[in-house]
Parts: structure tokens; sequence; C-alpha cells
């Protein structure tokens, strides 16, 4: 294991994950700074590394993963021997830890990173006071969110149950973070949340980020830069005397009925902001069923309905399903999870961009050229569509290099994350925005390829 190299900067939330999962295997490696400041990470040899140009990324030996959430799954699989069991080897465990690892992307840091920007890295960095009304309307999305952990906890001490998992580790950053905002409030509140907060951030890894945060700058490994030196203390005083009290924005919530099984399986989705993720995540996951049953499986949709432990109250996080089928069920189908290391390394990696760079922009897409106009008869806003086919582009272009690689995003084979991507592309291909896919050749290459799956079929066959 003498090859571990972490690059980044420990006042990165996304960096402090890693180092956390490191520090809880006990395993050596060196943390090798980059210079955001100087734009180190925008350059070569960083972008060799991420092409996405973020921090953090790992190197082991000669594999490479990119995402913290990436590298934090990976350091499980690659050194299971290594510190506590932070994936379980029981399978209903596994599932309930792989649904709450997934909440945590996909619920709990989309409010709690926005409110750690408005709150202390906007004054911080860009000198520019935190937007009240940005600030209660994040408040409002996390209150609603942590309502939720608030009775999952009253029920078992960590997230995943019993004991400490990757679902706890991945939100201590986040928690750390808000702690030192007047958001603490949200967590201080609800009695269970600040209980697991509390015995989460006692732990002794984290105390090792903590002190690698305070450290003088000259005795931390990693080059003097002006902002890298703020303590975390100091957040505090600067943020103390924040004054918030909006009204809350009110939630558009309407009930629609969708009934997209023949088996007869309908399913009342709450009708939000966030509707078309819904729409999408429950297609991926009837995609994984479809694609089990390709095999001649008895598995049969009244199994996968059963399979309720995976749901978390209205949610029902698709990629901890898709991630979860795929680990309970490994005879079956094609292997979208691999065995070995490297290939394990690439799948993480390229799973975890979907989530964190493709999802939003096509999501919102999605909303604007699709839902919005269909659901509450407005029109796509035309500014909004062009910001985000931007950053979808910039995106792309990373996937088009990739592809231009290897056959899919994993490497030679098909993996679970070209499989998360199909209901995106799907939606996607049927907007104007479909062009950001069409006029870049491999990217265009593999999503014929992917959505010519049999599974995919079947999943169009039902909507
Ligand atoms: N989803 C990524 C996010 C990484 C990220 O946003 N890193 C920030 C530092 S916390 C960064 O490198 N920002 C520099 C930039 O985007 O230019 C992860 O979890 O690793």
């Amino acid at each position: 294991m003498a090859g571990l190299k972490l690059y980044g900067v420990a006042l990165s939330p996304n960096v402090m994950r890693a180092l956390l999962c490191l520090y809880e295997k006990g395993l050596d490696f060196e943390l090798v700074p980059v210079d955001l400041r100087a734009g180190e990470h925008k350059q070569e040899p960083f972008i060799s590394l991420n092409p996405f140009s973020q921090v953090p990324a790992l190197e082991d030996g000669d594999i490479k993963v990119f995402e913290s959430r990436a590298i934090t799954e990976y350091l499980c699989h690659a050194y299971p021997e290594k510190g506590p069991e932070l994936v379980p080897g029981d399978k209903k465990t596994l599932a309930s830890m792989l649904t709450w690892k997934e909440v945590e992307s996909g619920q709990f840091n989309d409010p709690a990173s926005k409110l750690a920007f408005e709150l202390i890295y906007k004054p911080m960095l860009f000198g520019t006071m935190s937007d009240e009304a940005v600030v209660a309307d994040l408040e409002a999305k996390l209150a609603k969110v942590l309502d939720v952990y608030e009775v999952h906890l009253s029920k078992c001490k960590y997230l995943g149950g019993d004991e400490y998992s990757l679902a706890d580790l991945n939100h201590l950053p986040g928690l750390h973070v808000l702690l030192g905002t007047p958001s603490k409030k949200l967590i201080e509140s609800r009695p269970h949340v600040s209980k697991w907060c509390t015995d989460v951030l006692a732990r002794p890894a984290w105390a090792k980020v903590v002190a690698l945060l305070l450290l003088p700058a000259s005795q931390r490994p990693s080059r003097v830069s002006k902002w890298s030196d703020i303590p975390v203390a100091s957040f505090k005083r600067l943020h103390s005397n924040l004054t918030r009290g909006h009204s809350r924005k009110r939630w558009d919530t309407r009930l629609v009925k969708f009934r997209l099984l023949k088996t007869g399986i309908s399913r009342f989705l709450l009708v939000d902001r966030r509707k078309e993720v819904y729409t999408r995540r429950w297609v991926r996951q009837v995609n994984r069923v479809v694609e089990l049953r390709e095999k001649g499986d008895a598995f049969s949709c009244d199994r996968f309905e059963r399979d309720a432990f995976l749901r978390v109250d209205e949610w029902e996080e698709s990629r901890a399903i898709t991630e979860y089928l795929c680990h309970a069920y490994p005879e079956k189908g094609p292997e979208l999870v691999p065995s070995d290391k490297k290939a394990l390394a690439s799948m993480l990696t390229w799973k975890e961009v979907e989530s964190s760079q493709f999802n939003d922009p096509a999501s919102k897409l999605a909303f604007e050229l699709i839902y919005k106009p269909m659901f509450y008869g407005g029109t796509s806003d035309e500014a909004v569509v062009a910001d985000l086919e931007a950053k979808l582009a910039k995106v792309l272009d990373v996937y088009e290099v990739r592809l231009s690689k290897s056959k899919y995003l994993g490497g030679d084979v098909y993996s679970l994350a070209d499989l998360n991507h199909l209901p995106g592309l799907h939606v996607l291909l049927g907007t104007p925005s479909k062009k950001l896919i069409e006029s870049r050749p491999h990217v265009s290459k593999w999503c014929t390829d992917v959505l010519a799956r049999p599974a995919w079929a079947k999943v169009v066959a039902l909507l």
C-alpha cells in the first residue's frame, strides 16, 4: 500500500471525506498539496488525475480514483481487512448502508454544501455577503431532510444500523462545516440527529482530520496560501452575527399518479422541484430489475417491491438500489460491479461522476424543457437552458475524451457506471439539448450503444 497518494488541500470538505476514510482505515498515505489559488488543479499533471479539475484525487500505485465518494468506497473495497468494516457484509445492513450513503449525496449534500458556500466560503473567499433569502430557502430544504434523519436515528444508532459505516463517514465534513455556521440550529434542535452528530464527530479518525486543519501553516503538508491559513474556529466568529428569519418559500406540491408498470404497480409521487429526479430514478430502478430478468431469473417486480427496507420514507434512492442489486445478486446478469481492483476504481469513479457532475445539469435541463411545461404549464427559460447547456457541455467534453479511450465509462465492459446514465441520456435525447450528445462522436456512439441494450428497451416498453 506504499503508493497511496491523496491530492488536495485539507480545508476542502471533499478532501476531508477522503482523508477521514484513510485515517479510519489506518492506511499510510502521502497528502500531496494542490494549490487551488494558483490554479494547479486546472493544469497538468493534476488534470490527468481528475479531468474535472477538482480535488480530491487518489493514486494507489497505478490505480487512479477521483470523486471523494468514489475514493472512500474504493478504499473500503480495496482494503477490507483494514480498520472497521465500513461496508457491511450482511445483505440487509448493506442495503441500509447503501441507501443512506446515497441519501447523503442525493439529499443532504446539496442544501448542506450550498449553505456552507453561502455562509462560509462566499464571504471568506469572495468577500461577498451571504444572501439571506437563499440561506432561508436552503435551511428549509435541509430541515425537511433532517426531519427524516431524526425519525430514522430515533430507531437506530447510526444511519446504516447499529454500527458506524461509510454512510455516516461520508456525512462528517458536511456536519462539521454546518456546525460552524448559524445553521447548526437545524442539527441542535433535533435530539437524535444532534446525538448522532456528537457521536460520529468524536471519532479519533475525525480528530486527525481536524488536527490537520488546525496545524500551523508551516507544519501543514500543504503549500502556504492565505485562505487555507484560516482556522476552523474563526469561521464561527466570522458568521456568529448573521441574522436570518425569512418566510420560507412555499413548496409547490401536487400529487400525480404514475402508472409505470403493466403489473399494476402504481406510485404516487410528490411533485415538487425534484419530481423529474423521482421519475428518472424510478425508471432506473426498473431498468435494473429488467436487466436481472433478462437472464430468465425468477426475480420479480413483487420481490422488488418487497425489498422495502431500501426505501427511505418518500425517497427511493435509485443509485443505492442499483448498487444493492449488483452486490446482492452478483451471479445474475452481467458483472456490473467489476471484481478487478483497477476496473472497480474506474467504475466507482464514473458512477460518482454521473451523480455529481452529469445529473445536476442533465436533470435540470429535463425540468426546464420537459417537466416545467408539462406539469406547471410554464415555458422554458431560455437563459436558464443556455446556462445549463453550457455546464453540461463542459461535462460532456470530458466524457468525449474518456470515451475516445475506452468503449464504456468504466473501461472495456458495460458497468453500473454506464447503467446509471441511461434515464438521463434517454430524456435528454427527447429535447433540443440532444445536440450536446450528437455533436460529440464518442459520446454519441456510446449513447447509441448503451441505449440499444435489450434491458433498456424493456424499460421504454413499460413507459
Ligand atoms: N463531487 C466532487 C466535488 C469536488 C469539489 O467540488 N472540489 C472542490 C474543492 S471542495 C474543488 O476542487 N474546487 C475547485 C474548482 O472546482 O475549481 C467530490 O466529491 O470530490
